[in-house]
């Protein structure tokens, strides 16, 4: 059985779980920690790339990279598609998630690393928060208009990569006191449809306990 290599506070592994559940592949895929940590000798062996998430195939073939992993779950199980119908309705949902990757996600990191009051570094939050703005601006641009998903009726590899990323974006707006993602109606619409889903709810617990694992409380 292919093996998931992930841990619960990783946006990009969450990805990859998400998927996994809307597929309904539970029993198809196992799930574990990097054996002997993430940077590890025993990991990089597995991983090269020494990052999560990485899918370790039967064949012995590690697949990296959080979006080619999903990609590679729908290629591999075609049951309950996540990529949308249609040329043009899937190259919108790889568009709204390459810019999630290259465009937003940078901006997480400085207000992630910056929690701690007393350790803070201003200038870099109010930089993190300017990258996540223009990029939720343009993904909001992509958007259906009246979804309720990210591409149409149906949660999609868009969602997979939007929903832990607009967590995050959450918890950085609670933390910080700002509206980022409330100021972006169509962002908003979306991640409370991820929030009455099953599959996204469980996700979102597991980053809630990742971040307890990390910060306590
Ligand atoms: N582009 C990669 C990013 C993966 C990534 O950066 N994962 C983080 C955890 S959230 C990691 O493994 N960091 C360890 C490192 O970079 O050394 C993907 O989409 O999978």
């Amino acid at each position: 059985m292919p093996v998931l290599y992930s841990s619960d506070l990783s946006p990009y592994a969450a990805r990859v779980r998400l998927a996994v559940y809307w597929k309904g592949l539970e029993n198809r895929v196992a799930f574990d920690a990097p054996p002997g940590g993430l940077k590890s000798e025993e990991y990089r062996a597995i991983n090269p790339l020494g990052k999560i998430p990485a899918l370790k195939l039967d064949s012995g073939f590690c697949l990296p990279e959080s979006e080619l992993i999903v990609e590679y779950l729908e290629d591999q199980y075609p049951v309950r598609p996540l990529r949308p119908a249609g040329a043009e309705n899937a190259a919108r949902a790889r568009l709204v998630a390459r810019i999630a990757d290259l465009y937003l996600a940078p901006g997480l990191a400085p207000l992630f690393l910056n929690a701690d009051p007393s350790k803070r570094d201003d200038a870099a939050v109010e930089q993190g928060f300017t990258t996540v703005a223009k990029a939720l601006d343009d993904i909001e641009g992509f958007l259906d208009e009246t979804g309720p998903w990210a591409i149409g009726t149906q949660p999609s590899t868009a969602d997979c990569a939007l929903a832990p990323v607009f967590w995050f974006i959450a918890w950085a707006d609670a933390w910080y006191q700002r509206s980022t993602l409330a100021d972006r109606p169509a962002c908003a619409r979306v991640f409370e449809k991820a929030k009455a889903d099953d599959a996204a709810s469980r996700v979102f617990g597991e980053l809630e306990r990742g971040l307890k694992a990390r910060f306590g409380g």
